[in-house]
């Protein structure tokens, strides 16, 4: 059973938190104005100014902040308080350029640890139980997230850091490890060195998970249940807001809670950047309401999601709610004039029991035309004859996703190679003009 770490502010009338977001956004916007040149000038482009902003509403007079517009203004030319008041630094792993930098300050670590608190303790857990945190200590904002918040649930953490997968199901024998978090794939992978190692990940103690960083597919979600015996919930998160501690889902497994008291979301349309119609798919688009580090106006998460309709959920809490991040606008493929998100994928394989959890879309020219092969794991050593099954079924499974008919390659357990933090769904070797 879920619990409310902060009863108060998770189940605040709807009309409370909308004045407050008004509030919050007015202030915010008061401080960037003053602070921030890059906002001042964004502003007055537009001709807004912070007594423009009376409203929750009034978000939409404001200007976008785009991952770009950070770079350019990377390390520190986006914070709002002097660096002498903040206390802490962390960067997205920059897989492409220049690493987004967020430096916070006192306050800035308080509500990460208030909001991470509450996504704990709505994924289950308590002050009896022993977290394991096996993600990297450092510069990425999982592994401190999930260690302030737990910390201030009371819960006893147990900071295992990533990597030595060995070690990791070590610790989680010998201290009886109850609740885990981490990157989604991780956790997929750990369940396998513990089976490599002849332990039954089922008979650890491990009750309870929250994971995230990536996309990760109802069908990812269950293999980890089946796997551990354990409870999964969502977490998202990103480093220009906090890092993990955005939203994640509640008991009810329907949507994702996204704190309102300390973020303002809209959905829009990334072409024409209106806003979508509720329960329509759209960019998140995030504003900070609480930060005094680096604090964002409507930044563009380009993460795609639904956001559902404002009705009380059956848990009590009245914060909006959005569907599982479907993937980064970014991460549409198109292939043969076919658009492909990677979960498309996930959905099928996922469906087969032998399939294992790890596997990769490797986009290649063959003769001047674009070639797809899903590359995965087998749960288990399959035999020649279960491989070939496996592989027509697939890749019929997946042409009627796509269109087209992929290449399909069953390989055995834990054969793709680890790619460092995050799970690399997709690698693109195709040859351009
Ligand atoms: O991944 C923060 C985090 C750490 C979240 C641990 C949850 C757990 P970044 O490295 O800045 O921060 O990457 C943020 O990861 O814009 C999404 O595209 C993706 N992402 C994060 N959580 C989820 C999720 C952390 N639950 C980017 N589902 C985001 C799908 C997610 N994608």
């Amino acid at each position: 059973m879920d619990h409310m770490f902060n009863k108060k502010s998770e189940t605040l009338p709807r009309r409370s938190i909308r004045e407050m977001q008004g509030k919050l956004l007015k202030k915010t916007v008061k401080t960037v104005y003053k602070q921030v040149p890059f906002y001042k000038m964004k502003c007055k482009e537009l001709g807004v100014t912070p007594d423009d902003i009376k409203t929750w509403e009034d978000v939409r007079k404001l200007p976008f902040t785009t991952k770009n517009d950070l770079r350019e203004n990377m390390p520190f030319g986006m914070l709002a308080a002097p660096l002498e008041k903040c206390v802490e630094l962390h960067a997205s792993s920059g897989t492409t350029g220049i690493p987004i930098t967020a430096c916070y300050t006192q306050n800035d670590l308080d509500v990460w640890s208030e909001v991470m608190a509450r996504c704990l303790s709505m994924s289950g857990l308590t002050k009896e139980d022993i977290f394991q945190n096996p993600i990297p200590y450092g510069t990425f904002t999982g592994a401190f997230g999930f260690h302030y918040g737990a910390q201030k649930v009371g819960a006893l953490v147990i900071p295992s850091g990533k990597g030595q997968s060995e070690r990791q199901i070590k610790l989680m024998e010998y201290y009886g490890t109850t609740f885990m978090s981490g990157v989604a794939s991780y956790a997929i992978r750990l369940g396998q060195v513990a089976m490599e190692q002849g332990i039954d990940p089922k008979k650890l103690k491990v009750r309870n998970g929250l994971f995230g960083a990536e996309m990760f597919t109802p069908g990812l979600k269950k293999r980890i249940m089946d796997t551990w015996d354990m409870d999964v919930h969502d977490i998202y998160g990103l480093t220009e807001m906090c890092g993990p501690g955005v939203s994640t889902d509640c008991d009810e497994h329907d949507g994702l809670h996204l704190w309102e008291d300390h973020f303002l979301v809209e959905c829009i349309d990334p072409k024409t950047l209106e806003p979508v119609d509720v329960e329509e798919e759209g960019e998140l688009v995030i504003s900070t309401l609480s930060k005094t580090g680096m604090p964002l106006l409507r930044y563009r998460t380009r993460d795609l999601a639904r956001l559902y309709d404002q009705e009380v959920c059956n848990c009590g809490r009245t914060h909006v709610r959005h569907s599982m991040i479907k993937g980064r606008s970014d991460d549409m493929i198109i292939l043969r004039g076919t658009n492909i998100y990677p979960g498309q994928i996930e959905s099928v394989l996922m469906k087969h029991e032998s399939v294992g959890g790890n596997w990769r879309m490797i986009l290649s020219t063959v003769n001047s035309l674009d070639m797809l092969t899903v590359e995965l794991e087998s749960k288990r050593q399959l035999s020649q004859i279960e491989t070939m099954d496996l592989e027509e079924r697939l890749k019929s499974e997946i042409q009627s996703v796509l269109v087209f008919t992929p290449r399909i390659e069953v390989l055995p357990p834990n054969t793709i190679p680890e790619t460092g933090l995050k799970a690399q769904r997709v690698i693109d070797k195709r040859e351009r003009d």
